[in-house]
This record gives C-alpha cells, sequence and structure tokens, in this order.
C-alpha cells in the first residue's frame, strides 16, 4: 500500500501559511499564539475541517489534526512540529513539518486507504520560545516535563500570561474537542528542516535523524546601582552593564572549545533603565549551551556559576536555570522504517546528528519517536533567508506519508 503526496499543493500550503506574520524581508514573524500564530492555526483547522478531519485541543495549546482509523481505540500514530516561528524567522522552520504531516493525511484519505491506528497531525505550541520561555513548552506539558501550572503562567515579552492566549485559541477552533494530556501515542514522527548545512553539502535530500544534543538555558542578573552619569565619579560605580559585559568576556575565554563542539550563545541583553544619562543599575542576559554529551554541560553549567560570581564585582548577579533538556537519541521501528521508505523510493540519505532542539526530543522514553530532515539553503536558518526547495520538501513528506501508513497498518 503506498500513496503519493501532492508536492504542488503542498508547496502552496507552505506559501500560504507563509503569509500569517509574514515580513518585508520574506521570513515571517509569528511568535507562539500572537495575532499571526492564531491566525496560521485557523487556517490549518479550516483546511483539516474541510477534509473531515477532526480537532483536538489540548490544556497547554496543542492542537491535534486526527484522521479516524478502523480501531479508534488504538493510539495514533502521529506525526507534526510547531508553527511558531522565531522574530524574522524562516518559513520553514517548524510548519514544513506540520504541513507534512497534514499533506500525509489527506494523501492517505483520498486514496482511500484505511489504517488500523488512528492517524494525527500535532501542533506543538511555543516550540520556539521565544514570547514564553522557555521552548519546547507545548510538548514538554504534554510529556509531562514541564507542569501544566507552570506553562500558563510563564508571562511573555508582552506581558500576557500564556494562559489568556490559550484561552484565546480554545475560542478561536470551537470545533476543537478536548485532549488529555499526555494521551499516549502508538508512534511519533517529526519532519524538520535541518537547520545547519550538512545535507545540502553532501547533495543529500534526506536526513534520518540519529539523535539530539542536550541544552542547558540560563540567565544571568546584575543588579548595580543607578547614578548620575555626569556627577559619579568611577570609583564610586556600581555599574551593571560593564559587570555583565566583563562577565560575558569572561565566559567567552572559560567556555572556549577548541574543539567547536559546544554551541555557547548570548542571545538575548537588556539592561536598565537604557537611558543616555544613568549608570545602568541592572542588566540581564540569556545563555544558550548546547552539547552531545550531559556531563559536558553539567561542567559548563558549573563554569558559569563560578566565572559569574568571580567577576559580578562591584555589582551583585545570579545565575537562573530556565530549563535544561538531556541528549537524546532516536532508535528502533521509527528511525528504521524512515530509513526503509527512503531506500524503497531511492532518495538519497545519510544518519545525522541534530544539533537544534525540537519536540520530539520528549517522546523517545514514551513511544517509538523518530525524526528526518531535508536540507536547507546554505543551512540557513531562524533567519528570514531561510529556504528549502519544492523537491526537498516534497521527498519529506513522502516519506513521512509512508512512514504514518506503514506504522498505523
Ligand atoms: O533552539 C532550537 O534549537 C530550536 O530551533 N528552537
Ligand atoms: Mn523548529
Ligand atoms: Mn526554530
Amino acid at each position: 500500500m503506498t500513496v503519493t503526496i501532492d508536492s504542488d499543493r503542498l508547496w502552496n500550503r507552505h506559501m500560504e501559511l507563509a503569509r500569517f506574520g509574514a515580513t518585508a524581508g520574506g521570513g515571517v514573524w509569528r511568535l507562539a499564539l500572537d495575532g499571526s500564530d492564531l491566525e496560521a492555526h485557523r487556517a490549518l483547522a479550516d483546511i483539516a475541517l474541510g477534509l473531515g478531519f477532526k480537532l483536538f485541543l489540548d490544556d497547554v495549546g496543542n492542537l491535534f489534526i486526527r484522521r479516524e482509523g478502523l480501531d479508534p481505540l488504538l493510539p495514533p500514530v502521529v506525526s507534526g512540529s510547531h508553527c511558531d516561528s522565531q522574530p524574522n524567522g524562516g518559513r520553514f522552520d517548524g510548519i514544513f513539518g506540520v504541513l507534512a504531516a497534514l499533506e500525509a493525511l489527506q494523501s492517505i484519505q483520498q486514496s482511500g486507504v484505511q489504517t488500523r491506528h488512528p492517524l494525527e497531525c500535532v501542533v506543538w505550541n511555543n516550540e520556539e520560545g521565544s514570547r514564553f520561555a522557555p521552548g519546547c513548552m507545548g510538548s514538554a506539558v504534554y510529556s509531562g516535563v514541564m507542569s501544566l501550572e507552570q506553562a500558563l503562567a510563564t508571562i511573555g515579552d508582552d506581558g500576557v500570561p500564556l494562559r489568556d492566549c490559550v484561552r484565546a485559541l480554545r475560542e478561536l477552533l470551537p470545533e476543537a474537542e478536548h485532549r488529555p494530556l499526555g494521551t499516549p501515542f502508538a508512534a511519533l514522527i517529526e519532519a524538520h528542516i535541518e537547520q545547519g548545512p550538512e545535507l545540502e553539502e553532501g547533495g543529500i535530500t534526506l536526513g534520518v535523524v540519529t539523535g539530539m544534543q542536550g541544552n542547558l538555558r540560563l540567565m544571568v542578573d546584575v543588579t548595580g546601582r543607578e547614578d548620575h552619569s555626569g556627577t559619579t565619579p568611577r570609583r564610586r560605580r556600581k555599574d551593571a552593564f560593564f559587570s555583565a559585559v566583563t562577565i560575558v568576556q569572561a565566559l567567552r575565554e572559560a567556555l572556549h572549545d577548541e574543539k567547536d563542539v559546544l554551541r555557547f550563545t548570548v542571545g538575548r541583553f537588556s539592561i536598565s533603565p537604557n537611558a543616555w544619562s544613568v549608570v545602568p543599575g541592572r542588566a540581564s542576559f540569556a545563555i544558550d549551551l548546547r552539547h552531545p554529551d550531559q556531563a559536558e554541560l553539567e561542567r559548563c553549567h558549573a563554569i558559569v556559576i563560578e566565572t559569574v560570581a568571580r567577576h559580578a564585582a562591584p555589582c551583585e548577579a545570579t545565575v537562573t536555570q530556565k530549563s535544561s533538556a538531556i541528549p537524546v537519541s532516536f532508535e528502533g521501528p521509527v528511525r528504521d522504517a524512515i530509513q526503509r521508505a527512503a531506500q524503497l523510493r531511492q532518495i538519497s540519505h545519510r544518519s545525522i546528528y541534530s544539533g537544534a532542539g525540537h519536540d520530539s526530543r520528549y517522546f523517545p522514553g514514551l513511544c517509538p519517536t523518530g525524526m528526518l530532515f531535508i536540507p536547507c539553503k546554505d543551512g540557513i536558518s531562524h533567519n528570514e533567508a531561510e529556504y528549502a526547495s519544492p523537491s526537498d520538501i516534497a521527498a519529506g513528506a513522502q516519506i513521512v506519508a509512508d512512514v504514518m501508513l506503514e506504522l498505523a497498518s
């Protein structure tokens, strides 16, 4: 039993969804459950309902689109990813996995093939963690790694609690039935752009993901004293910005990895009161650490704490852990099915390790889980120039359809 996905329909849907939060630079700015993301969810719901699929929403805003199976009591075979983007993000990160899954459901539906297990396309809420930190929030709550209460209480950069946005989503999707958190899956497959250069450099169409590195997200808050920038002599100053900059520079030296395996990023930095003539009294910055080895992440965590303490003077500084996720590996039936489907379709493929974090990280312990990557141009992602080709997108979606069909039958 095989089905053939419709590559034109799939590409056109990517271009349709890219309208929600479209930026002048050709990317998307569609933060978790902001106006554009809500509109995108409504558009996905309309497509799904038009196909006769059912909608389900859980308490943290994850959306499930369901095609019934012969035995509705069997757990669903699930595929999907996220719809939210980074600020000035790309048109393919996340949404490719959602649309590939939706295309798989529609192709299977139109082929008339009945599967034993139900099939579901999942749209995880707040994968990017830009508006509400940390990322992968919807999947973390669904899998039990994060409490629902903690997630709903998270306040966005704009001062709005996630709870209010989830309520707005529920009001926007009155057709959606309630889905209890943690409802079991038979299997999970996530398709995603690689967000790196390896597949394109190798001329390979499909990456069979072997695992995903761990990450650690820390917030450093430096507290000094606001003073007059004209009258306050240096010897009396407690300049939070200068202390923060000293700390960041010391961290760059202390965390320097000659082998270039560790990923150390300071992607957010704020000072207060951020005024021309006031010595900054507060400075905060976010640290994003990634490494395949958990022990190495823990060693780096200790280095951060020690380095901050050593360089904070004359200010005070604290280090707060925002999230951590251990490295995971993908073994078993889903990875094998992806491999087999690529061979059968004679699509060039190779194993690949994921430097980026994805929602599927929380599921290897809960159900057979696997991921596939397709190339993205010049390895660029989290950038308006992010691009994946129609043929690679079609190849990835075809493998999703083949794997879902196999696992659900
Ligand atoms: O940060 C990540 O790795 C993901 O792309 N949001
Ligand atoms: Mn993503
Ligand atoms: Mn991303």
